[in-house]
């Protein structure tokens, strides 16, 4: 069950397991809670992250960047999971990146109406690793360059090679069943 979207985009549809991974969302946040971030113009996002792993994508007044301590509980973020790990070294592996190791995980939580502008992800390191995305709960649209994949529970979708720096992002959240959806994003964030 394995699907090539586009060069660089390659889709495993019911890969993750959401009873297994929504737990291990709700321990990392009851450590790092999940927080609406200010972008730098000001606004705050609609979706609320947190992070797990050596490294967390952190935005301010003061920019984007990665962060090893959470500036909100000024501790380290928690600890990656086994699960996660695996989960997206496993998933990146079938996409042909043998030897992916994410440092971070983006944890992102949309309530209905909640969005993603079209965006480029450029703080990490080296470019040539892959971005690995879990999709939980509540299905979503999400865009990429002049294509829309629908994603829904359990969803994984690796973007490596000319994917890599495409610009992307999510339409709003529609409500359904269940309170949120929830993104993983499994990156190699530093060296
Ligand atoms: C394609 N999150 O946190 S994950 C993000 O569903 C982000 O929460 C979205 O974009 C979400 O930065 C999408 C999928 C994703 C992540 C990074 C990419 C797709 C990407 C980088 C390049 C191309
Ligand atoms: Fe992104």
């Amino acid at each position: 069950n394995i699907e090539t979207i586009r060069d660089g985009v390659v889709l495993l549809r019911g890969f993750a397991d959401a009873r297994v991974l929504l737990p291990l969302i709700d321990d990392i946040a009851s450590v790092s809670p999940f927080r609406s971030m200010t972008v730098p113009g000001g606004k705050s996002m609609s979706v609320a992250t947190t992070s797990c792993g050596a490294r967390g994508w952190y935005t301010d007044a003061r920019g984007y960047r990665y962060e090893t301590i959470d500036p909100v509980t000024g501790r380290p973020w928690p600890a990656m999971p086994d699960a996660f790990r695996t989960l997206a070294i496993d998933a990146a592996a079938r996409a042909g990146f043998v030897g992916f190791d994410p440092d971070s995980c983006l944890i992102n939580r949309y309530a209905p109406g909640a969005k993603m502008g079209a965006h480029v992800d450029k703080d990490e390191l080296d470019f040539n690793q892959p971005i690995v995305s879990v999709s939980l709960g509540l299905p979503a649209r999400f865009k990429i360059a002049d294509a829309v994949i629908p994603l829904s529970d359990g969803d994984v979708v690796v973007f490596g090679g000319p994917a890599r720096k495409a610009k992307h992002g999510v339409s709003p959240v529609a409500a359904g069943a269940l309170p949120y959806r929830f993104n993983l994003t499994f990156r190699r964030a530093g060296p």
